[in-house]
Order: C-alpha cells, then sequence, then structure tokens
C-alpha cells in the first residue's frame, strides 16, 4: 500500500515527506494505523548523524499510538480495531531476558531490530523501489507501519491516542526510571538533570513515589514554570552556578538520594554521580550519548557506596505495563496533556526538531489526518 511517511535519507538533513510503499504484514506481524506519533529527543540524536546505531535512509519515530488494520498468520493476540502502543523493547514472555524476571531488555527480535529489519530479516518499507530500514521497530513518523504482535501494546479504546502515544517513549521512561529502576522511597531527596520531556517524567514519577525535595538542573531557564507546576522544588542553572555537584551536596546534606541524568551529556552524567550521596546514592542515566563518547569518574565514588546505573524504556514491561499506565492516565493519577506543547501534521514534522533545537517545546505530537 502507498503511505505517507518522513523519510530520514542521510544524517543532518531534514526528513522528507513522501508517499512510501508499505507490504502487508508476515507471519507474527501486525499492519498499525498510526492516531498520533511524539517526537523524541532520541529521534534528533540519530538524525544528527551521532548514533552508533543508526540506519539511512530509513522512516524514523518511536512514540505512536494506532489502530490495528490487519493482522499477519499466527498472530493470536491482536485483531483489527484494538487500539495498541507499538513498543521498541517487544516483551515476548519467551526469552532468557523476558523470562529472568531480571530485566525488560527482551531479546527475542534484537538482531533484525538493529538492522532495521522485521524478524525475517526483510523491510516492509521502500521508497520508488530502493528499501528503508525501520526504526526501532516501530517507524512511526509514518501514517501506516507493520509491527511485530510481539512489540504492541494494547491498551483501552476509550484512551486518547494522541496523549497515550507519549507512553510509547518520554513518559514512560522517565516514570519508569524512578518506579521500576530506581525504586525511590517517600522523602527521598532527588536531582533531575535536564527538564525536557523525560526530565518531567522522572519528576512527575518522584512524585507519585513520595519524593521530598525534587531538584531540577536545565540549561534552560524557561523550562522551570512547568517543572515546578510538576513538583521541582528548587531549579539550578548551570550557567549560575559553576559547580552544579557541589551545590547540590551542600543543599541536602551530602547529596541526594537519586540523581537522573535526562540530556544525554557524558559530562553531566559524571557531575550526577558526584551529586548522589555517600554510602546509598544512586545515579540513573537515561540519556543516550554520541559514538565515541565515554563516561567518567573517580572509582572512589563508587568504592564510598554510590551506584551508578542505567535504564532503557524505564525498566518497563511494555505489553504488562503499559495498560495500567494508561489506566492512571484515564483516572487522572497521570499527566499526559502538559506534555504536548505543540501538534502538527506530518507535513510540519521538521517544524518538531527546530522547536526542540530551539527549547520551545516539551513534547511536539504530529497528528495523521
Ligand atoms: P529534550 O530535548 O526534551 O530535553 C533535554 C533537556 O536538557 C532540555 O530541557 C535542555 O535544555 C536540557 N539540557 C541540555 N544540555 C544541558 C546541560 N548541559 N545541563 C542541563 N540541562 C541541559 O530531550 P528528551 O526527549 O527529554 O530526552 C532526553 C534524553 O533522554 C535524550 O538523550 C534522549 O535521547 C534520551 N532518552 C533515553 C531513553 C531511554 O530509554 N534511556 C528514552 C527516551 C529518551
Ligand atoms: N543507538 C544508540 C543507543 C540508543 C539507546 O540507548 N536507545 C534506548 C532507547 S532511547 C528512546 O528514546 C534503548 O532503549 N536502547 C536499548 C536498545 O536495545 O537499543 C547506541 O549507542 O548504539
Ligand atoms: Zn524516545
Amino acid at each position: 500500500m502507498r503511505v505517507p511517511a518522513a523519510i530520514c535519507w542521510e544524517p543532518k538533513k531534514p526528513l522528507e515527506v513522501d508517499t512510501v510503499d508499505l507490504e502487508g504484514p508476515k507471519e507474527g506481524e501486525c499492519l498499525v494505523r498510526l492516531v498520533a506519533t511524539g517526537v523524541c529527543h532520541t529521534d534528533a540524536y540519530t538524525m544528527s548523524g551521532r548514533d552508533p546505531s543508526g540506519l539511512f535512509p530509513a522512516v524514523l519515530g518511536h512514540e505512536g499510538g494506532g489502530v490495528v488494520e490487519e493482522v499477519g498468520r499466527s498472530v493470536t493476540s491482536l485483531r483489527p480495531g484494538d487500539h495498541v502502543i507499538p513498543l521498541y523493547i517487544p516483551e515476548c514472555r519467551n526469552c532468557k531476558f523476558c523470562l529472568s524476571g531480571k530485566t525488560n531488555l527482551c531479546g527475542a527480535i534484537l538482531a533484525t531490530q538493529g538492522k532495521g529489519l522485521m524478524p525475517d530479516g526483510t523491510s516492509r518499507l521502500s521508497h520508488r523501489g530502493r528499501t528503508l530500514h525501520h526504526y526501532m521497530g516501530t517507524s512511526t513518523f509514518a501514517q501506516y507501519t507493520v509491527v511485530p504482535e510481539i512489540a504492541l501494546a494494547k491498551v483501552r479504546a476509550e484512551a486518547p491516542l494522541e496523549k497515550v502515544c507519549l507512553l510509547g517513549c518520554g513518559v514512560t521512561t522517565g516514570i519508569g526510571a524512578v518506579l521500576n529502576t530506581a525504586k525511590v522511597h517517600p522523602g527521598a531527596t532527588v536531582a533531575v538533570f535536564g527538564l525536557g520531556g523525560i526530565g518531567l517524567s522522572v519528576v512527575q514519577g518522584a512524585v507519585m513515589a513520595g519524593a521530598g525535595r525534587i531538584i531540577g538542573v536545565d540549561t534552560n531557564p524557561a523550562k522551570y514554570e512547568l517543572a515546578r507546576k510538576f513538583g521541582v522544588t528548587d531549579c539550578l542553572d548551570p550557567k549560575a552556578t559553576p559547580n552544579v555537584a557541589e551545590a547540590i551536596v551542600e543543599m541536602t546534606d551530602g547529596g541526594v538520594d537519586f540523581s537522573f541524568e535526562c540530556i544525554g551529556n557524558v559530562e553531566v552524567m559524571g557531575q550526577a554521580l558526584q551529586s548522589a550521596h555517600k554510602g546509598w546514592g544512586q545515579s540513573i542515566i537515561i540519556g543516550v550519548a554520541g559514538a565515541g563518547e565515554e563516561i567518567h569518574a573517580r572509582p572512589f565514588l563508587l568504592v564510598t557506596g554510590r551506584a551508578w546505573r542505567g535504564t532503557a524504556f524505564g525498566g518497563t514491561r511494555g505489553r504488562t505495563q503499559l495498560p495500567q499506565y494508561v489506566d492512571w492516565y484515564l483516572n487522572r493519577r497521570l499527566e499526559l496533556d502538559a506534555y504536548v506543547t505543540h501538534t502538527m501534521p506530518l507535513e510540519r514534522i521538521n517544524d518538531a526538531f527546530d522547536l526542540m533545537h530551539r527549547g520551545e517545546s516539551i513534547r511536539s505530537v504530529v497528528l495523521y489526518g
């Protein structure tokens, strides 16, 4: 079928919106009509050419919400009409990782997904005969996409897909980092480095967990007003605070119980570790860094009881946990609406990246007509 899509032909170039060819679902796959997709900083990161796993040309996008239109052979858990959120980390419930009960990092289709292909080793996407790569197994910057059944979370049909699409990455990553990975406890002190879509979701998760003081750090003071509404108690501007880690240690009598890096800056990752309390402080890396970049720290920080950890998709098992997050949204326990600062049709998707780079948006959501 012929489908409108935004094509990323090569790094550092705007996306081209054009019609692509999409083959129907094969065994174990579903055709999904997207209603909306959020634009995450990770899409911009891959477009920048800094992503060591970036493949081109590709149809990017990984924060979608849509409706199943058709199912391939042997699909049993979904049928046409089901509302779904595509998952860049699937949940097969059968691989070593899923069965371990210790991680959300399902390994069932990792090898082909990393090559931009469906599990049978081929692509469903092409443009005038040229093969296009799938991105993160989801490719939500197209009105229709093909996704493996194990990478689709079925959610309640009454939930607005133009809002719950944010659970496909940003909001789930942030609240999951707090609730699943760090397991923040009531009264805990928290520092959040970067107050974009991910950082605000860490703040939201910290409030849900009953955290006490929540310190937000961002170089863009325009982010502070919304951050305070989400529950940040103190805002720090690194441009006005020469040593942010020292300032946090001083403000909290030795450091925070939990710090979260939500930027993708390896220097800030080190500062976040330094901000954690001796003996028990945990620092969680969420941001993704460019090819060749490495973290560094004095080993003494770890020797003296701080822990350095990371999290992907907030440690969330998508098919199991996203229906619950959707319920929380419908019960007003979880905020999604405030993240959506801009909406646009697919034709204007490049505006979403301009807004992000100018620091003017939290989440732009593309609405398919
Ligand atoms: P965003 O652009 O919305 O937010 C980033 C924020 O960081 C902005 O507010 C910006 O002003 C601030 N910032 C930039 N440099 C800073 C600095 N030196 N000190 C303090 N603040 C600074 O991005 P986002 O969508 O929230 O994504 C954040 C990061 O998380 C990205 O690296 C993204 O790729 C990553 N991410 C990771 C996962 C995961 O599963 N691990 C999931 C989603 C996103
Ligand atoms: N491709 C990069 C790493 C990118 C990365 O860490 N991606 C996160 C999701 S970011 C969503 O916005 C992730 O979950 N990765 C798990 C995985 O298996 O890819 C690189 O360094 O190669
Ligand atoms: Zn993302």
